[in-house]
């Protein structure tokens, strides 16, 4: 089977960042993909490997295609080439139609739920009669469920943390009782008090501050290391050293679709910072990811996790907390982490999900 992805990168790297994960997971069930992409200037740090079944191509190459795939996956929203929707149209009145799916946000809202699946029949224009699916991926079994690879795990058990940190030029020794916190993250308001009261805490931590805007905001908050607090800038990393640093990390600070998913998979204590809108939604959106994410986790445990979750996102101001709060009960925290992990591992992966369409009939 083929499969042609099309990724429009708007901001920050979670489209580029499941579009890719999308591309190695389907190699390496030896499905041949073709990534569209517009910008992929991501992929030159993101992705230093290429399965050889990848073929990455420019939006303007794509012209070139001459059939569309078995599998056409529209992500997040990116509309397809008027050419290449005409060439999925001619192959759908040979009988040879593609399976057209638009690739949605992870979300938790109950819509994820109510939408999977739905078929959008195009009325008009060069794709009529064509039909395309949403596809909303999740975290319930009437969903389209969570990227995760099949050996994930055994992969997880045969890391080594000191070895992988040697290699990354970082300074840390065994038998230290410093903490190894990862910091992925917007420009959260919560960070500069958080800084000052771990240069003060008795408990002393390794702080892993990865490139970009988490360096820039570091930056501008003019942060220094000291005795109880030592700042570690990393370079851009390939997702897979993305994920070892997750592994590695005793918490992590996450934020967008794509690292919170990898960081529940990593089964360590993780705060999500979610993408702020203009219109607050993204209130309702977090609230939702926690309902489901604390379900069965110990009250105390997921009370704890909830308000570190709110002051991480700026939601707890009135309550005054300490910002060092959200690193509390990291012991209980990761224990749950642990139980959420193989929760979800139960459920049917994304792209399995993906593998099992059928395409839609013609309308
Ligand atoms: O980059 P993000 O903030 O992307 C977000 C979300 O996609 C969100 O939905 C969108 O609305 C917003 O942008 C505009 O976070 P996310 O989704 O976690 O994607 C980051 C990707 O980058 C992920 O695949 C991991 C990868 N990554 C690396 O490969 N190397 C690195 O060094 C780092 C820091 C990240």
């Amino acid at each position: 089977m083929s499969t042609d992805i099309f990724c429009k990168v708007i901001d920050n790297y979670g489209d580029i960042g499941v579009c890719w994960r999308l591309c190695k997971q389907l190699a390496a069930r030896g499905e041949t993909v073709r990534l569209i992409v517009d910008d992929a200037s991501a992929l030159a740090w993101m992705a230093t490997v290429r399965p050889r079944l990848v073929e990455i191509l420019s939006w303007d190459q794509s012209h070139q295609i001459e059939q569309p795939a078995d599998l056409v996956i529209e992500s997040f929203g990116c509309e397809l080439p008027e050419s290449y929707i005409a060439k999925m149209a001619r192959q759908a009145t040979l009988d040879k139609a593609s399976t057209w799916v638009n690739l949605e946000y992870l979300s938790a809202e109950h819509y994820a739920e109510e939408c999977h699946l739905l078929p959008s029949p195009v009325m008009q224009g060069t794709g009529k009669g064509l039909i395309k699916t949403f596809f909303y991926p999740g975290f319930t079994s009437k969903t389209g469920g969570l990227l995760r690879e099949p050996d994930l795990f055994e992969w997880q058990a045969a890391f080594d943390k000191a070895q992988w940190l040697k290699s990354q030029n970082i300074d840390w020794q065994r038998d230290s009782n410093e903490r190894i916190v990862s910091l992925f993250c917007y420009e959260p308001k919560a960070l500069s008090a958080l800084l000052d009261e771990l240069k003060d805490s008795d408990q002393p931590t390794l702080l892993l501050v990865t490139a970009g805007r988490a360096t820039q905001v570091m930056n501008t908050l003019k942060a220094i290391s000291n005795k109880a607090l030592r700042i570690h800038y990393l370079p851009y990393l390939t997702q897979d050293d993305y994920d070892h640093l997750l592994w590695t990390s005793d918490f992590s600070f996450v934020r967008g679709e794509d690292s919170l998913v990898r960081a529940m998979w990593a089964g360590k204590p993780f705060v999500w910072q979610i993408y702020p809108q203009d219109d607050d939604a993204h209130h309702a959106k977090l609230e939702a990811f926690l309902d489901v994410y604390l379900q069965g986790v110990e009250a105390a445990t997921a009370a704890q996790i909830r308000i570190a979750h709110r002051l991480w996102n700026d939601l707890d101001v009135s309550q005054n907390r300490p910002a060092s709060h959200i690193l509390l009960g990291l012991h209980e925290w990761r224990i749950a982490s642990l139980v959420q992990r193989d929760l979800w591992a139960n459920q049917q992966d994304l792209v399995s999900q993906l593998l099992r369409l059928q395409p839609q009939s013609r309308a």
